[in-house]
């Protein structure tokens, strides 16, 4: 059963069997509480107290995490001890500035994106960088193929950006695609759902799992509405073997952290710009300019260039945000510590006094 949901020899070995816990994988996360498949069979779980007081930033468990269980006793919920160490993960900094994992253990990234409509290249770059970050392969699926006249055309426009990854085209409504997708999500491995609201995901999953088990935008006046959810599950076993991970906190992923994944993504563009004769170049017109060359020459996409310039800003504006929020946390320590000495020192001369 563990082994269908990708536990591996390797975690096998590591696994401290003594610790009288068991190995579970969390396949679904609402607020506090989890559901678990573990050997025995699936649980509702919560986290130990002292786990959640242990936690570091982004240590709590979350959906494709594999963890030490306590099964339950009796009728109660089992207790999750310990997150095993993770091979990958997507993270996000809340509002409050708190680090928080949305998912973990991903091994491929699928990234959607409808082939109707507002089609955009840079939209999945910023994806494309978000799934290099979270160490997860990037797949690029172009949903609804079946609206679109210029298949070819996008397909073409799509693979200039993608940096290497697959790029496939698919209609969950005639199936056209599936096949190819299908050989890109090997048994045992998990994909991450990436993309915005409305462009198929939930609509995919249910036609590779056979069933509806994800709710899909209802069509306004779809007579079949209400009827669609019958269990809501964000880690979901294929009959095929492979593990998709669909969860709703994927839309907020953020390019905040992803330096390197925007790097990676950008590595023709950062090459590029490596290759001006001043090592500061503004690339603004200064002699040399290797970017202004191939953006005269057509060479580098105007808009992918544009894009990049705006995603280096997120991140360096993210960095100053940080900054600023670690040097006012540190001034205000100071002043509380401050604070708490003139106090002291005004007691001690009440005392003297005395
Ligand atoms: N024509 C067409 N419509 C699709 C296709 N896949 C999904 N849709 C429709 O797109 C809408 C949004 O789909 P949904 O799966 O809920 O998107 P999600 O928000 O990404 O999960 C629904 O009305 C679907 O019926 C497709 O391959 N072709
Ligand atoms: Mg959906
Ligand atoms: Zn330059």
């Amino acid at each position: 059963m563990l082994i269908d949901y990708g536990w591996t020899d390797n975690r096998q070995r590591d696994f401290d069997f003594q610790s009288g816990y068991a190995p579970a994988r969390v396949v679904e996360q609402q607020r506090g509480l989890y559901r678990v498949v573990a050997e025995t069979g699936e649980y509702a779980a919560h986290v130990s107290g002292r786990l959640i007081y242990d936690a570091g930033p982004g240590a709590l468990p979350a959906v494709g995490d594999w963890v030490a269980l306590a099964p339950p006793a009796g009728d109660g919920a089992a207790i999750i001890h310990r997150v095993l160490p993770r091979a990958s993960a997507f993270q996000r900094t809340d509002a409050a500035g708190k680090r928080e994992t949305i998912c973990a253990n991903l091994d491929i990234a699928l990234i959607f994106t409808a082939l109707n409509g507002d089609f955009n290249p840079r939209r999945v770059e910023r994806y494309l960088a978000v799934a290099r970050e979270g160490g997860a392969a990037p797949v690029v699926v172009l949903t609804k193929a079946d609206l679109c006249e210029e298949l070819a055309a996008r397909c073409a426009r799509m693979e200039s950006v993608a940096g290497g990854a697959p790029v496939l085209a698919i209609s969950a409504l005639t199936g056209a695609g599936l096949e190819q997708l299908a050989a890109h999500l090997p048994p045992r491995k998990t994909a991450a759902l990436l993309g915005s609201s409305g462009v198929g995901k939930s609509t995919l999953v249910n036609v590779l799992a056979g069933a509806a088990l994800m709710q899909t935008r209802a069509i306004s006046g779809d007579e079949k509405r209400g009827r669609h959810t019958t269990t809501h599950r964000e880690l979901i076993l294929l009959p095929g073997g492979s593990l998709l991970l669909d969860s709703p906190g994927l839309r907020e992923l953020s390019v905040a952290h992803a330096e390197t994944g925007v790097s990676a993504t950008f590595a023709d563009v950062e090459a590029l710009a490596a290759s001006c004769r001043f090592s500061d170049c503004s690339h603004g017109g200064e002699p040399g300019c290797a970017i202004t060359a191939s953006l005269d020459s057509g060479e580098l996409d105007a808009a992918r260039w544009a894009n990049y310039q705006k995603l280096q800003r997120e991140l360096a504006y993210e960095e100053r945000k940080e900054d600023h929020d670690a040097a006012a946390a540190h001034k205000q320590k100071w002043m509380k510590i401050a604070k708490g000495y003139r106090a002291l020192k005004k007691r001690r001369e009440r005392w003297d006094d005395d």
